[in-house]
């Protein structure tokens, strides 16, 4: 049985660091070898330049940094497929869907947005955390990097709905993150126990 790629979307301070960590404790008790990956990843070379970027540190243009946000999941593709395949489940805060829906929000044409991120390990469920802009803000640190605006981010919310909607039933679910930590908690668990340890097949490539 090969691992499960879960993926965890949604808004800026929806808590999808919090509940990715809370949601590996609960995979390792339940004796499933879990690796978790987060994107941007600011570790690499290309992830300093978005860092540098996102902190307003730097200029550029918005087809450069979208890019660079692809390469930054490419760079990573093959050891992320590669665990899969060794039976280890992987949980992601954040991936592709970001990618297209905060590029398309600042006015990139969506399709365009996508292309890059063509072909990479989809994922066997994307957990989308919905959340208003309203509730955000009122959660720490809003405000501190440059996407962090009201506006922008009304428009990626809609944006994640036009990419969920197109997807297979039961393969991108949306939860509602302005709940508590312990109700948001409950409800992924519920949906990722329904997939965990249930995948088998090679890894599916996204958008192709
Ligand atoms: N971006 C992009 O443009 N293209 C791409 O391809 C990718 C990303 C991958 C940085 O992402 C930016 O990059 C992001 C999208 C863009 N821009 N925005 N906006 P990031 O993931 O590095 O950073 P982030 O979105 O700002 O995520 P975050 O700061 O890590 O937020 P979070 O993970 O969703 O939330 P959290 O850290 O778990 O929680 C935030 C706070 O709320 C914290 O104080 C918690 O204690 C609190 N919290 C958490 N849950 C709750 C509940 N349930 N109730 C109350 N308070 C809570």
């Amino acid at each position: 049985m090969r691992g499960t790629f879960i993926v965890i979307e949604g808004l800026d301070r929806s808590g999808k660091t919090t509940q990715v960590s809370t949601l590996q404790t609960w995979l390792e008790s339940s004796g499933t070898p879990v690796k978790l990956f987060k994107f941007p990843d600011r570790t690499t070379a290309i992830g300093q330049m978005i860092d540098s970027y996102l902190r307003s540190q730097s200029e550029l243009d918005d087809r450069a940094i979208h890019l660079l946000f692809t390469a930054n999941r490419w760079e990573l593709a093959t050891s992320i497929e590669r665990l899969l395949e060794q039976g280890t489940t992987i949980v992601c805060d954040r991936y592709a869907f970001s990618g297209v829906a905060f590029s398309a929000a600042k006015g990139l044409p969506l399709e365009w947005c996508r292309s890059p991120d063509a072909g990479l390990p989809a994922p066997d469920l994307t957990i989308f955390f919905d959340i208003s802009p309203e509730t955000a803000r009122e959660r720490g640190g809003y405000g501190e990097e440059r996407y962090e605006k009201e506006e922008l981010q009304k428009r990626v919310r809609g944006l994640f709905g036009v990419l969920g909607a197109e997807f297979e039933s039961g393969k991108w679910v949306t939860v509602d993150a302005g709940r508590s930590r312990e109700e948001v908690a409950e409800d992924v668990w519920r949906h990722v126990s329904k997939v965990v340890g249930k995948v088998d097949g090679p890894v599916a490539r996204l958008w192709i």
